[in-house]
């Protein structure tokens, strides 16, 4: 029905809406049939596994030709970007910490996308200003910032296109609580910022410093312990370190599930030494930040009432949809303040109603995407226990992966304890069964195991885990399940594979 007609058959170019209906009916029946095979288990991950770039340019005409093409093509096109995508909601891509796709979520994005509106103004998206301050209210008080009540204002927050832009919030909002002048005058009269963070801080922390004027010079890092995280006291050595150089630390950066070992930083003792020196708390909670939604793990984030900002990302370990990470503040008014403008086109003073609404003045985008209805209708469809199975389902998955790999000894051998649900192992082929496993001739060897079993995954397809050094450590896998869909029958079979792709 579709060849030869194009885009000018479709509303709204026309009022007939018959070849519209056939064409998104039909985009929907391709998507379902997508959904289905991604879901079949012993499925690939990649089908026919990862190409070559010149490969993917010779599947697709990328290139824009002055005639366009006809709704058949456009569909085809269509068929062959699922006929080739990594399926990152296949029940073995465990290579990120987003992963899966979510119905509701799904449902979310297309309702969010066939409205097309701004978050920017309360006057375009009414309803969706007042459920994300609904919905971040409601995450503020798992933080015990906030009663629940949006109307209650204690605290702010807004959804960021994810994780590292949060963070950049929290460095930006904190160089104005402390240095309200920089936005205006920037650093000058012998200012001298400075931020201390933990090592394994995610890297758009120092980024961050970069972005707004302080320096990745002037972001001094404490060494984390064997399990990752930094203590209390480490933190105050550096402050008093800072002082003496005549820095003045304004922002303390640290982790609740750092991203490869899922390591968390004790808030509550980090938290004393900043207020015991007047400093901002920044908790990156991107991955570890949803442990607040079970009683069994919100204890990993003891201390988080105390913090000044926190990032929590919804689209990693609640499985919505990307993008959808929230930047959520102890303090109202402080991001306004950062960052309003007052574009006299957009956020006219004038408004005949609550001009706080206009979200838009207080972030650093002008046009936003809605991130709120995939987020609220996914919270809504589980309720507050659903979720907090949901972590712990998650967490049971990690156990029985970690437990499973030290019976696999001695091919395989776990780099510590998982505090989370990461868990970092190493693959030990027959010919590295034998040897000092502390020289560093040994080392070298053991640090090309993983990108070798990788190379090999990705050729066939089966699976996809990712891999990393850290510090010393030679490159190790970190194997990470936020996808309700993983099974432990999957588990085996993934630990099985890698073993057989790390013969000799
Ligand atoms: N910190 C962004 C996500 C990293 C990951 O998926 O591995």
């Amino acid at each position: 029905d579709l060849n030869e007609q194009t885009y000018k058959h479709l509303a709204p170019y026309t009022s007939d809406m018959k070849t519209t209906k056939t064409f998104l009916y039909a985009t929907l029946d391709m998507i379902l049939r997508y959904i289905a095979e991604m879901n079949e288990h012993d499925s690939p991950v990649i089908k026919n596994g990862l190409r070559t770039p010149d490969e993917y340019r010779q599947m697709f005409a990328f290139k824009i030709d002055d005639k366009g093409i006809d709704l058949y093509d456009i569909l085809a096109n269509c068929e062959r970007v699922l006929e080739t995508t990594v399926r990152s909601g296949h029940p073995r891509f465990i290579n990120q910490l987003s992963q899966g796709v979510d119905m509701i979520s799904l449902v979310g994005e297309i309702i969010t996308s066939s409205i097309n509106a701004n978050m920017f103004t309360y006057e375009v998206a009414p309803v969706f200003n007042l459920m994300e301050e609904s919905v971040l209210a409601h995450m503020r008080q798992y933080c015990g910032w906030s009663n629940g009540s949006a109307s209650a204002k204690k605290g702010d927050g807004v959804l960021a296109p994810g994780g590292a832009v949060s963070n950049l919030y929290a460095v930006l909002a904190a160089r104005h609580y402390a240095f309200p002048e920089i936005k205006v005058s920037g650093i000058r009269n012998g200012l001298r910022p400075a931020m201390i963070i933990s090592k394994h801080c995610h890297y758009s922390i120092k980024r961050a410093a970069g972005l707004l004027g302080i320096g990745t010079d002037y972001v001094y890092e404490v060494e984390p312990d064997e399990s990752g995280r930094v203590s209390a006291e480490k933190i105050e050595e550096k402050i008093i370190a800072c002082q003496q150089f005549k820095l003045t630390v304004f922002f303390v950066g640290i982790t609740a599930g750092t991203t490869v070992l899922g390591a968390f930083d004790p808030i509550e003792e980090i938290a004393l030494v900043c207020h015991k020196y007047r400093i901002w708390l920044h908790v990156d909670g991107a991955w570890g930040g949803s442990a607040l939604l079970s009683s069994k793990t919100k204890h990993l984030l003891q201390g988080i009432d105390k913090a000044d900002s926190f990032t929590w990302n919804p689209h990693k370990l609640m499985s919505v949809h990307l993008q959808c990470s929230a930047i959520l503040l102890r303090h109202a008014n402080v991001l306004m303040r950062a960052n309003q403008m007052l574009a006299p086109y957009l956020f006219q003073p004038d408004k005949h109603y609550e001009t706080s609404l206009d979200t838009g003045d207080k972030t650093i985008q002008c046009g936003r995407h809605i991130d709120i209805l995939k987020l609220w209708l996914a919270w809504k469809a589980r309720g507050n226990q659903g979720y907090a199975e949901h972590v712990e389902s998650l967490l049971e998955n990690a156990n029985f992966f970690y437990e499973t790999i030290c019976q696999r000894q001695p091919y395989f051998r776990i780099v510590m304890k998982p505090p989370f649900i990461n868990v970092c192992f190493w693959y030990v082929p027959p010919s590295l069964q034998s040897g000092d496993a502390t020289s560093m001739e040994y080392k070298e060897r053991l640090d090309k195991i993983a990108p070798q079993i990788k190379e090999r995954m990705m050729t066939n397809g089966t699976m996809m885990i990712g891999y990393q050094r850290l510090d010393d450590y030679p490159n190790f896998f970190r194997a990470i399940i936020s996808n309700p869909a993983t099974t432990k029958e999957d588990i085996i079979a993934m630990i099985d594979e890698i073993h057989e792709l790390g013969h000799d």
